[in-house]
């Protein structure tokens, strides 16, 4: 991410009155700086301000993190003041920023800080306006070098947002310990749901070649504390554990490592077969354990800080322990024996659904796991999707969260948009994550919050963990669009603090992503607060799920029922019929609610109580319901679809708004995929209004736009080609 040449002097010819137009406004950007951008600060007072409080940086101790956070400290503060902050040895003016930890620093040591640093942990910090040998000074410090690296972030966005440079008092420490990306990255270099391009691993020149952009990669992860990285697909590969590729595996872990990134595998159960020539993977089989261990070991001696394994097994035709008749605990257990003395962990998944097909696939993996409560080493984490189906745009949360107090249950949120319309929809997923994380589970009384369960405070867990699937690739923008890189934000953002607020993250992503301008940030945050519940409105509305395409999920398929499973099928989870519509989980149903603490079930259960955005997923309601609008459940049905689009239009015309405040090349593709996504949104309401007004037989109601097609058309579109399937 270098810096944009020639940005200074173009500010320059500015400020000196030779260009009359924005001059930066005018230079396209690709968006491959991400939210690092470190553009000039465009207030000349403010400008001033930061100049004079940033004028040296002095990081003292030696490492190769902290010699990260030196290179970031120069690079940022020499963009925002726009002439060269230089490093140097030591304070010996006002204006400097002082880095280091008490140990590596005597400086720092001197400060009298004890007592924050003591409240820092292993990876916080604190930021603070000091006086340093009589001098004006931003002081960095933190117990290691990490904590460093990550305050010179927070320092550079307390900036790139407007903060105070002279008053300056931060501290601040992660509430998770795993904060994870999760590649589903073939070795082929497809990704599985990936819309931004090929893998960011060159595994054909690993390890000899080692990409630059990998280095990128890791800053903008630690950027946001994101601390570890699975880089393989959940659909494993086993050879991804051979000798040959644990080399190319430690060449990218020795780029993030000084970024505080550690580099997790994932592990395909029936690896023991495929490439250890067993005739079992059995995991009570003490060959098969043997073969982990040694496996593991051979993984520490060339990844020495290997942070453990991520296992899909016995879900989805994944080798598993019960192909063996052992429990998904048995299965665990036999890695985690194997990582405990180098350290390690394994994240077993709870997404699982057998090969027969379930009453109901919501069911599942509680009923699953939840009889192991207690069975799991110490150093296995259950890692549990955000709910039950399979990150559709709105799920209840996950009726794990709070059923096992004695396993450390980490959350998977899905970063990268499979049932989101891909990287062409403006979807920002901070208030998806916010509204589960600040779920009640009710599991200990009330404030049992799904965000206190994965911080692990609710139950007493040291250890805890946030999964976000990646939605990174080879795209110049890495994401597919500028708008997808605040979701790789927010989610490293929610995976420090839980408790985060959405709008405050948007708010700081806005800012570093386009700039301080009102004008700018106030559309812009506008579009992404409301950007999910209009992809809710115009593909799913009120609790309805899983209605998207077969196989590739690009676009409407309400009607998909000839999939090989039943549960695969639009029909299975809509059920409409002539009477109504929606998936009975009430004690009448399937009684998948008595899954959630009895005050959560009662409220779920009940089609009265229950919040009417879920109304469809816990309940089969007539189509003349009574909504709390004083309409029928089929006006309100068709009027959210509605309304969906006309949000899309609406974020058009914010978006609109800041034309020439953002510059051109970023300008014109944001423009050109909200117009995809106001077409793909009207073909998702026509189509689903079409195909359901089939049972209902009812007129759409005023103010819903006639659809442009019959239903024929809709269901005879079949995408080819779809990326990421
Ligand atoms: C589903 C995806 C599939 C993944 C699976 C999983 O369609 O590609 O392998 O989740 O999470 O949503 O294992």
């Amino acid at each position: 991410m270098s810096l944009r040449p020639g940005a200074g002097r173009l500010a320059r010819l500015a400020t000196a009155g030779l260009l009359l137009a924005a001059p930066v406004l005018a230079r396209g950007e690709d968006g491959y700086e991400l939210w690092l951008r470190y553009r000039p600060i465009a207030d000349a007072r403010r400008l001033a301000a930061v100049r004079g409080a940033f004028a040296q940086v002095v990081v003292e101790g030696d490492s190769a993190t902290l010699r990260a956070a030196r290179a970031e400290l120069v690079r940022g503060l020499s963009g925002l003041v726009d002439r060269e902050v230089a490093g140097s040895a030591a304070v010996g003016r006002d204006g400097a920023v002082l880095a280091g930890t008490p140990k590596g620093s005597k400086t720092i040591a001197g400060l009298g800080l004890g007592d924050a640093l003591a409240r820092a942990g292993g990876e916080g910090f604190v930021v603070r306006s000091l006086a340093v040998g009589g001098r004006r000074a931003t002081v960095i410090a933190a117990n290691t070098d990490v904590g460093v690296l990550y305050g010179a972030f927070r320092l550079l966005r307390h900036l790139q947002t407007g903060g105070d440079p002279a008053a300056i008092e931060i501290a601040d420490a992660p509430k998770v310990k795993l904060r994870i990306l999760n590649h589903w990255d073939n070795l082929n270099r497809t990704v599985e749901r990936g819309y931004a391009g090929f893998s960011l691993w060159d595994w054909q020149k690993l390890p000899d070649y080692l990409d630059p952009r990998t280095t990128d990669y890791a800053r903008a992860n630690a950027s946001v504390g994101i601390n570890g990285t699975v880089l393989t697909n959940v659909n494993a590969n086993a050879t991804s554990l051979t000798a040959e590729w644990l080399g190319k595996a430690a060449a990218l872990a020795s780029v993030f490592r000084p970024y505080g990134i550690r580099v997790f595998l994932t592990a395909r159960f029936s690896a023991p077969i495929e490439i250890g020539g067993l005739k079992t993977a059995d995991p009570l089989d003490p060959q098969v354990a043997a073969w982990w261990k040694k496996k593991t070991d051979e993984i520490y001696s060339v990844i020495p800080d290997f942070g453990g394994f991520l296992v899909k097994a016995n879900s989805e035709g994944q080798p598993g322990p019960q192909d063996y008749g052992r429990t998904h605990a048995e299965g665990a257990n036999v890695l985690a024996d194997a990582l405990a003395p180098h350290g390690g962990v394994v994240m077993w998944r709870a997404f699982v659904y057998s090969h027969e097909t379930p009453s109901d696939r919501a069911k599942q993996a509680y009923d699953e796991f939840h009889p192991l409560d207690g069975a799991f080493r110490p150093n296995v984490l259950v890692q549990v999707k955000n709910g039950a189906i399979d990150f559709q745009p709105r799920e209840p949360f996950h009726p794990l969260f709070g059923a096992m107090p004695r396993t450390p249950l980490m959350m998977e949120f899905q970063i990268t948009q499979e049932y989101l319309g891909f990287a062409t929809h403006l979807v920002h997923l901070g208030p998806l994550f916010e509204e589960t994380l600040r779920a009640d589970t009710r599991s200990k009384g009330e404030g049992s919050l799904v965000a206190k369960v994965v911080e692990g405070s609710l139950d007493g867990h040291a250890l805890s963990g946030m999964a976000g699937v990646a939605n990174v690739g080879t795209d110049r923008n890495w994401c597919g669009s500028v708008f997808a890189q605040s979701n790789w934000y927010a989610l490293g953002r929610f995976a420090w603090d839980p408790m985060a607020r959405s709008e405050e993250v948007a708010g700081e992503w806005a800012r570093m992503t386009f700039g301080t301008d009102p004008a700018v940030v106030a559309p812009v945050t506008r579009m992404m607060a409301g950007s999910r519940e209009a992809a809710v409105d115009y593909m799913t509305p009120l609790g309805l799920h899983h209605q998207m395409a077969e196989g590739h999920h690009y676009g409407p398929g309400p009607w998909v029922d000839t999939a090989a499973r039943a549960d695969w099928n639009s029909t299975y989870y809509h059920r409409a019929d002539a009477n109504g519509i929606g998936f009975d989980r009430s004690p009448a149903g399937s009684n998948a609610v008595a899954q959630y603490a009895p005050p959560v079930a009662e409220v779920f259960g009940d089609a009265r109580r229950v919040p009417e955005k879920l109304l469809l997923w816990f309940h089969h309601v007539p189509w003349d319901h009574r909504m709390a609008s004083g309409r029928t459940l089929w006006d309100d049905l068709a009027l959210h679809y509605q309304a969906g689009v006309d949000a899309v239009r609406r974020m058009e015309a914010d978006w609109r708004s800041v034309d020439g405040l953002v510059d051109r090349e970023r300008h014109a593709q944001v423009s050109a995929f909200l117009a995809i996504q106001e077409k793909e949104a009207r073909w998702w309401r026509d189509a689903c209004l079409l195909y359901f007004q089939t049972f209902s037989k009812r007129p759409l109601p005023a103010g819903v736009e006639p659809p442009e097609r019959d239903l024929a058309y809709y269901v005879a579109i079949k995408k080819r080609y779809v990326p990421g399937n």
